[in-house]
């Protein structure tokens, strides 16, 4: 059985938003978001840099959510939700499912770091990050000129960006930008990404 632990608007959901597209039986664990409960001995145990989130299959722990979708695919998936690997098709579908996570989230995430650190914040280091999120946002747009889904079809890099996407749309958000205003507006009307993204008062 999975079990993924989460905490409300966090890279968890991109792993319960695929296992409801997938269809998988999953547990999810509702776990506090606080600094004490992230960096107790338990869930260090469990993520070793005290963030969220944490997914366990039997005796497999893991810690990084795009990591997790990959294996989520690769042991469940029979094929969905991915091309045929070694295709170029696969190629262009990681790009954007990494890209998702380490270049467009990145800023992102510093973003709610930095609030957190600093208050009041300093604008220009918030505006430098917004600048990097929005160089991502422009590269999305571009993409989405030509295509229906980031990959082409509609695959799990579009799990991973709609998450990055409904952040910016919190934390950086674009103007004149339709492609991805009709792209997210299809992705928020999926009924896993509902069920999955409650959070974000989808
Ligand atoms: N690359 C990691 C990032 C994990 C991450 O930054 N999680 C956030 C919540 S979505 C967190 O725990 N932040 C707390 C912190 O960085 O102090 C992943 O995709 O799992």
């Amino acid at each position: 059985m999975l079990t993924i632990y989460h905490a409300p608007l966090t890279r968890s959901c991109r792993v319960i938003w695929l296992c409801e597209e997938l269809k998988l039986p999953h547990h999810v664990e509702k776990i506090p978001f606080d600094a004490k409960f992230r960096f107790s001995p338990e869930w260090l145990a469990k993520n070793p840099v005290g963030k969220v989130p944490v997914l366990e299959d039997d005796e497999l722990v893991m810690f990084e959510s795009g990591a997790m979708v990959q294996y989520i695919l690769d042991r469940y998936g029979e094929g969905r939700l991915q091309p045929a690997v070694g295709t170029a098709e696969y190629a262009i579908f990681l790009q954007w499912l990494w890209f998702a996570e380490a270049t467009f989230a990145r800023p992102l995430g510093e973003i709610v770091n930095h609030r957190r650190a600093f208050d009041p914040e300093l604008p220009d280091v918030v505006q430098e990050m917004q600048d990097r999120a929005r160089l991502c946002t422009s590269a999305v747009d571009k993409v989405l000129k030509n295509r229906e889904y980031i990959a082409g079809e509609f695959s799990a890099a579009d799990i991973m960006m709609g998450y990055t996407l409904m952040l910016a749309e919190m934390l950086a958000p674009w103007e004149n930008c339709p492609d991805i205003d009709r792209y997210l507006a299809s992705l928020k009307e999926r009924g896993a990404a509902r069920k999955a993204l409650s959070d974000f008062g989808l």
